[in-house]
């Protein structure tokens, strides 16, 4: 799959005029709140087991309450709806809104600075245990979904990149639907993805959040999706996803940006 080059923002902390200060807020708050080796050590385990590791509390406040306020800025400006089906994900569906990444890179500000802050990427690089990096393919560096509409979900998939965290700007409660279900350590065969296959041979978990939450998921290796939500409510998160810096050369195949173009 191919998007248009004319459409690719290429980031420049120069010209982001608030870039080094999140950096900089971000490195002092991990430090505070993080310093204890021990328990980064048991953190690392269970993302590590479960291929999701809530951290709700990795950057301050200030910051998280910024990303939120841009998000459902964007989201006013450049939602686009998406009712499709992706087949390489066993035809799963996609109904939701959402920001394009070339949207979020050309209009927004915070939403860049964090993805791309030195001290956010090395923080997530000791919990992975590998070196992470930016996303070489800039379409799927960030996006923001909603979901709306009763019905509205994010079917079952797997990621092109192996790191993500997702933020949940707003989240309805749980008896609304729109959970996070995850099937961890499962290999996505593209030709031949047997979803339905997988969920029946393994345990599939529910991942209940708060609006607020932020968590990590090793989305290469967890299968999930997001339930339909069964009233209409509103469900607002923005996905950010790295890879590994030893696979920085690596051929990936984009069949799921049909619902980011
Ligand atoms: O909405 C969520 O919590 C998960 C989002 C997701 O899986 C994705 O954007 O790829
Ligand atoms: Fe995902």
């Amino acid at each position: 799959m191919t998007a248009s080059v004319a459409d690719t923002v290429h980031y420049d902390p120069a010209k982001n005029i608030i870039a080094a200060e999140v950096d900089q807020a971000i490195e002092t708050h991990v430090k505070e709140t993080f310093g204890n080796e021990d328990e980064l050590y048991w953190m690392k385990q269970a993302f590590l087991r479960d291929g999701y590791l809530k951290v709700t509390d990795i950057v301050p406040a200030f910051v998280k309450n910024m990303v939120a306020g841009e998000a459902r800025s964007l989201l006013s400006q450049h939602a686009k709806r998406r009712d499709l089906r992706i087949a390489v994900t066993g035809d799963s569906p996609r109904r939701m809104s959402n920001v394009r990444q070339q949207d979020i890179a050309r209009w927004g500000k915070v939403i860049p600075a964090v993805y791309h802050s030195r001290s956010l990427i090395n923080f997530l690089s000791r919990l992975a245990n590998e070196d992470i990096i930016e996303n070489p393919w800039e379409f799927e560096k960030f996006i923001v979904n909603r979901q709306e509409k009763t019905g509205d979900t994010h079917g079952w998939h797997w990621g092109d990149y192996p790191y993500s965290m997702i933020w949940v700007i707003e989240t309805p409660d749980a008896s609304h639907g729109g959970i996070l279900e995850t099937v961890p350590h499962t290999y996505w065969d593209k030709r031949n993805p047997r979803v339905e296959e997988h969920l029946l041979r393994n345990p599939i978990y529910s991942k209940i959040h708060l609006s607020g939450d932020v968590y990590l998921l090793k989305s290469d290796t967890t299968l999930h999706r997001v339930m339909p939500l069964v009233k209409d409510a509103t469900r607002i998160i923005i996905n950010m996803a790295w890879e590994r810096g030893r696979d920085k050369n690596r051929e990936v195949s984009h069949e799921t940006f049909a619902f980011r173009d």
